[in-house]
């Protein structure tokens, strides 16, 4: 666990900063996709959630977590397949990424970080002066 002070811009330039971000979905995916097949099923997207959304995701009730994966599934599984493939996963990405930014807004927040969630990379990207990762 580590301590951070995290801004919008933080999240942002993460976002916008193409290769790394490619790289950083293109894990996440891997990881998530718990069959390897290439696409996320809903079970699967529903196991990673923890790591989606990383204001924590544990203590949301149910009821809520599957009206999100509807949403989800809704909006970013462009053809219905019931999975997302990398590129949908990849929108599905950015999109929670902004709405993050969004949410922080204009202050910096401190925020306490698991050594591998979103929001670290974003910051270890950050005091890593903006280098690509190799
Ligand atoms: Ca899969």
């Amino acid at each position: 666990m580590n301590i951070a002070v995290v801004n919008s811009s933080t999240v942002t330039e993460f976002v916008d900063d193409i290769a790394t971000f490619d790289n950083f979905v293109k894990n996440q995916f891997s990881m998530v996709d718990q069959n390897g097949d290439g696409l996320l099923s809903r079970d699967e997207i529903r196991g990673g959630l923890g790591k989606f959304m990383p204001l924590g995701s544990q203590s949301q009730p149910p009821e809520l977590i599957e009206s999100m994966l509807g949403c989800i599934f809704e909006r970013f599984d462009e053809d219905k397949k019931g999975a997302l493939n990398l590129n949908e996963f990849k929108c599905l990405m950015r999109e929670i990424m902004h709405a993050l930014a969004r949410g922080i807004g204009g202050s910096p927040i401190t925020a306490v970080l698991e050594q591998d969630s979103w929001l670290m990379k974003a910051v270890q990207r950050e005091f890593d002066g903006h280098k690509s990762p190799p």
